[in-house]
């Protein structure tokens, strides 16, 4: 745990000491970055060099229930991930978050989440799991604390977690505070229920690299590291306005293009970082070919093989029979 860091989630923390009820619960959406985050200025308080903006996946996400454990009863927190004891590794990441939060080092907490995303899809099913876990304590505690600061709180456990404390489009700001005082999540108020997005699961491996340490070595040693930054500022300034105009094909243009440049900097790097597969490959020339025929469809891809699609309802049927087994999320509705 980091003294520093919990210090500073004590001050903000209302002097409830006792649960506000018996347990507290929570559900928040995973979200994808129309505009990566990928590189970070501060490891400790966990900020990015970049702004990002991302859409949330309404139902597609992770609930969480949180009690206190009665003091003589357990050693440790008691981590379960649908309805299984949790990976060491991942329950290590959970309690050391709950470190920040304990008020006393022998409270201990029972988590319980349920994701619906599928595992395979390489979504960062973090992103939800970090947002419902802070909404989850506001809960327990009854808090009553501003989503503003909560996606503070989801930013220390996971950068991508401070966008899924809304729906809809989400633009984190990186901020300019050392503290990250400035670095949260900011809804972007606007309704686009013809847009819909596909998750195409193309390849169910583990991922040779986590996105943390891969962001480490793309900003350490590739060359066009500061062009990605450049090309990031340009992206969002004309994203913003594709998405204030609802002009579908600039928004996909540019979120597809921020996608390839995202991965084309990860490849510089040394070591390589290449995150698709041959089916990634092949599905990316499949959308660009339906595209050349007409069909107005574009991608962006993640810390994964896998590939997500942006389409409009009016090409949908076209979309699930091209591509069957898509899963398909009506972000608007
Ligand atoms: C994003 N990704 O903007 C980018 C695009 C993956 C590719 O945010 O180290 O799990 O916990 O802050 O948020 C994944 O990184 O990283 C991510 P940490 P996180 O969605």
């Amino acid at each position: 745990m980091n003294l520093r860091l919990r210090d500073h989630v004590q001050k903000i923390l209302p002097q409830t000491t006792f649960p506000g009820k018996k347990q507290g619960k929570a559900f928040a959406p995973a979200n994808i970055a129309l505009c990566k985050y990928w590189g970070k200025r501060d490891l400790l308080w966990n900020l990015p060099e970049t702004n990002s903006l991302s859409v949330s996946l309404q139902d597609l996400g992770a609930e969480t229930t949180l009690a206190c454990i009665e003091s003589a009863e357990s050693a440790s927190d008691v981590i379960f991930l649908n309805g299984q004891p949790a990976a060491p590794a991942f329950a290590k990441r959970v309690s050391l978050f709950l470190d920040l939060f304990r008020r006393d080092p022998k409270l201990h907490y029972r988590v319980e989440t349920h994701s619906n995303i599928p595992i395979a899809a390489g979504l960062a099913s973090s992103a939800a799991g970090f947002a419902a876990l802070v909404l989850a304590l506001n809960d327990l505690y009854a808090w009553h604390l501003e989503k503003t600061q909560l996606s503070k709180f989801a930013r220390l456990g996971s950068g991508s977690a401070c966008r899924s404390l809304w729906q809809g489009f989400v633009e984190w700001e990186k901020g300019m505070d050392p503290e990250g005082e400035d670095s949260h999540g900011i809804p972007i108020v606007l309704d686009w229920p013809e847009l819909r997005l596909g998750i195409l699961i193309l390849d169910e491996g583990e991922k040779a690299w986590s996105s943390r340490e891969a962001m480490e070595i793309t900003k350490k040693t590739s060359p066009f590291y500061n062009s990605w930054k450049t090309q990031v500022a340009e992206d969002l300034r004309d994203l913003k306005i594709a998405i204030a105009d609802q002009n579908f094909v600039k928004m996909a243009e540019i979120a597809e293009a921020n996608a390839r440049a995202l991965h084309a900097t990860m490849l510089s790097a040394t070591p390589a970082i290449l995150y698709s597969k041959a089916k990634t490959l092949e599905s990316w020339h499949k959308i660009w070919q339906l595209r050349s025929a007409g069909l107005e469809v574009y991608f962006t891809q993640d810390a994964g093989p896998n590939v997500k699609l942006l389409f409009l309802e009016k090409d949908l049927s076209d979309i699930q029979s091209l591509f069957p087994g898509i899963i398909v999320v009506a972000p608007f509705q």
